[in-house]
């Protein structure tokens, strides 16, 4: 059995733990506690060390997908999880133009210690006020012709966070596809 990696990273509040929890096959494991600092100002609970879920991709290959903390100050378990992933999606909330900057940082951050195929997943697409791709791609600091994959995707919806999967597959591809020629 072949296990391969997904991180689900992005900022507080960008709906990682949704996106993770929605997955659930096997129940996942939550990690979220009560949040103690001004995270609280913002949402009840906070991940304090990583979202789990599990799902099987094939006979032969398992997909693990590890929803990171949103907190700078758990900078070492990002590192952790991305040292180990073969590819990540990062979430951004179409509504919150002041995310670009943390954004922005969370894609230096990645791209100075490993090269990992990224997809953009948009969420809160469906709140007022959000942004459209093209703004918030230009807001990231993409120009036209360096641009990752692109996926709109509803944390709470099965279907969609199943096909923003698909999407990350893709990019997954080299690492297991001949793996069902094997034996
Ligand atoms: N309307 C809407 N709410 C969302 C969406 N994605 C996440 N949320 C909500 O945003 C809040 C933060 O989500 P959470 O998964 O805890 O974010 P995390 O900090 O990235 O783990 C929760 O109340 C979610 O229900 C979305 O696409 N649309
Ligand atoms: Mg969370």
């Amino acid at each position: 059995m072949k296990t391969l990696r997904l991180v689900v990273t992005g900022t507080v509040g960008a709906g990682k733990s949704t996106f993770v929890q929605t997955v659930s096959e096997l129940g996942s494991v939550e990690t979220d506690e009560i949040a103690t600092d001004e995270i609280a100002a913002l949402k009840k609970t906070t991940t304090v060390a990583f979202d789990f879920n599990r799902i099987q991709l094939n006979s032969q290959v398992a997909l693990h997908i590890y929803g990171t903390p949103g907190q700078v100050r758990f900078d070492f378990m990002w590192e952790l999880l991305i040292q180990r992933a073969e590819a990540y999606i990062l979430l951004v909330a179409a509504h919150r133009r002041e995310d670009f900057q943390p954004t922005r940082e969370i894609i230096a951050f990645m791209q100075k210690r490993v090269e990992v195929p990224m997809v953009i997943g948009l969420t809160h697409t469906d709140c007022a006020g959000a942004l459209s791709s093209e703004e918030i791609l230009t807001g990231l600091g993409y120009g036209r012709s360096d641009r990752p994959p692109v996926v709109v995707v509803n944390p709470h919806h099965r279907a969609s966070v199943f096909a923003a999967l698909a999407t990350s597959a893709v990019l997954l591809t080299p690492h297991w596809a001949g793996e069902q020629y094997v034996g």
